[in-house]
């Protein structure tokens, strides 16, 4: 006869685990559900489908995971040591097939459908008559430059770089088309336009991203990587880096600002009046001790 061991398969602990996987399983379905943490609205059209998107593959995933988390809940409850002799089991070859083939089913058939709206923002470039700003990430600074009056970006030279002295990005004063380039520390568009953001890093991997674009982007030191949008909703909008790019990290912010055509134009014509007459290069002051 079967000997069951005293003392053995107290059912509180089993109770006791399979309820807080249940309780942590109503958390969690509430805190999605609820939307109390979800983005704010998107302000592109193509945010639109991306929300789409995530929705559908949080959905399916979250009935994954509800029941895959009961299906726990239960066995522990009810596979709970009692005494009883232990059942050795290879496993199950079907089960196993089924489930993992289920899986790439799944995967792959979210993949497929996502596919537009990546390739709508990542495999065709941006109109020719997209504005350009390019942005440049710094520890722990965005910059934006405009091409100015003469539609072209100047050279910029890395030995020149010096934000002290008012030149964050090194523009080469020797070249023409870098004399009217205008530099923020913020950066203003066009609503209902394309803009074209021409990505680049100083010194470390940064990341560009504001949550109503539903775009994020690394910008690479070496690199120019281009990433375009059209916003159709005027307002301030926050820019956040999202690489881990050092200490300071968590303050490498600025904000976007996306305006009206008429906006935009007053916006650019105030910037550019600023740099008239052309600024004087500043002297260089003699280091103290240096022979004069
Ligand atoms: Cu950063």
């Amino acid at each position: 006869m079967e000997m069951k061991t005293p003392g053995k398969g107290s059912a509180a602990t089993a109770a006791f685990l399979s309820l807080l996987i249940c309780l942590l399983v109503v958390v969690t379905v509430y805190a999605f559900m609820s939307g109390k943490y979800s983005a704010p609205p998107t302000i592109t059209r193509l945010g639109l489908e991306v929300d789409h998107q995530y929705k559908l593959t949080l959905i399916v995933t979250g009935i994954v995971f509800v029941l895959s988390q009961l299906g726990l809940a239960f066995a522990i409850f009810r596979f709970r040591d009692h005494g009883q002799r232990v059942h050795f089991t290879r496993g199950n070859n079907t089960l196993e097939i089924l489930w993992t083939g289920a899986t790439i089913v799944l995967f792959l058939s979210l993949g497929v459908m996502a596919r537009h709206a990546w390739a709508a923002s990542h495999f065709t470039g941006a109109s020719p008559e997209a504005v350009q700003v390019e942005v440049t990430g710094n520890q722990f600074v965005w910059n934006f430059r405009y091409p100015g009056p003469d539609g072209r970006f100047g050279r910029l030279d890395a030995t020149m770089v010096s934000a002290s002295s008012g030149n964050p990005l090194g523009l080469d004063p020797a070249d023409k088309a870098a004399k009217d380039d205008i530099v923020l520390p913020t950066l203003t568009v066009p609503v209902n336009h394309q803009v074209e953001l021409l990505l680049r890093a100083q010194d470390v991997i940064h990341s560009f991203f504001v949550r109503e674009l539903r775009l994020k982007q690394d910008a690479v030191p070496g690199m120019v990587i281009p990433m375009y949008f059209t916003a159709t909703q005027t307002g301030q909008y926050e820019i956040v880096c999202t690489q881990l790019c050092g200490l300071g990290h968590y303050r490498m912010r600025s904000f976007m600002n996306v305006v009206s055509d008429d906006d935009y134009r007053k916006f650019i014509a105030d910037q550019e009046q600023q740099l008239l007459p052309a600024p004087a290069p500043a002297p260089i002051t003699p280091a103290i001790g240096a022979p004069r």
